[in-house]
C-alpha cells in the first residue's frame, strides 16, 4: 500500500502562487502530498479520471482551489467519498465572494468543508487535510501540535518584544 496523500487541485496555473502554501504547509508538516491543475469546465474527463485514480491509490483528503463560479471541489466531492476542502480563491471582479459562495454552498448530501478565501484558506485547507490524516497517525499528530505549541511561542515573543518597546 502506497504512503496516503493528499491531492491538491486547482482551476489554474494562476490559482498557483497561493496555494504554493498549501504545499510548503503539508511539507513542513511531513505530509505527502500530489499536485494537479485541472479543472470542472474546462478538463472535466480529465479531473474525473484524476480523482478515481488517486482515490484508489490511497489519496486520504482531497484539496481544491478555484476562482470565480468555483464548482472544482463540488465537483470532486460527488465523485469520491474522502474528505473534500474547498478553497475559495479571489480571481475577479467580486473578489472572492463568488467562489465562497460557490464552494460552501454545497447541497444536502455532498459536502465540502470550505476555508476562508485566498491565503488564510490555503494554509488552513494544509493544517485541516493534516489534522484529518492525523486521525490515524499518532505522528503526525504530534507534529501538527509541535507546530501549533511554536505558533504560540511566537506571539507571545512579539508581545513581549512590543510591551519592552513600550517600556524602553
Ligand atoms: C478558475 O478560474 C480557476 O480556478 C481560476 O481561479 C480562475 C481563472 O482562471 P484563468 O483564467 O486564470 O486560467 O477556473
Amino acid at each position: 500500500m502506497n504512503r496516503p496523500f493528499v491531492a491538491v487541485l486547482m482551476g489554474s496555473d494562476s490559482d498557483l502562487p497561493v496555494m504554493q502554501s498549501t504545499l510548503d504547509t503539508l511539507s513542513s508538516l511531513n505530509v505527502a502530498w500530489e499536485v494537479k491543475i485541472t479543472s470542472a469546465h474546462r478538463t472535466p474527463r480529465e479531473t474525473h479520471d484524476f480523482v478515481v485514480d488517486a482515490d484508489a491509490r490511497g489519496c486520504g483528503v482531497f484539496i481544491a482551489a478555484a476562482g470565480l463560479a468555483a464548482h472544482l471541489a463540488g465537483t470532486i466531492a460527488s465523485i469520491t467519498t474522502r474528505p473534500v476542502i474547498g478553497v475559495p480563491l479571489e480571481a475577479g471582479s467580486l473578489r472572492g465572494i463568488d467562489s465562497l459562495l460557490s464552494t460552501v454552498q454545497m447541497p444536502a448530501g455532498i459536502p465540502v468543508a470550505c476555508v476562508a478565501i485566498g491565503k488564510a484558506g490555503a494554509k488552513n485547507a494544509a493544517y485541516l487535510a493534516a489534522q484529518i490524516m492525523a486521525v490515524n497517525d499518532e505522528p503526525l499528530r504530534s507534529r501538527i501540535k509541535a507546530e501549533r505549541a511554536t505558533n504560540t511561542a511566537q506571539v507571545l515573543a512579539k508581545d513581549r518584544a512590543l510591551q519592552a518597546s513600550l517600556h524602553a
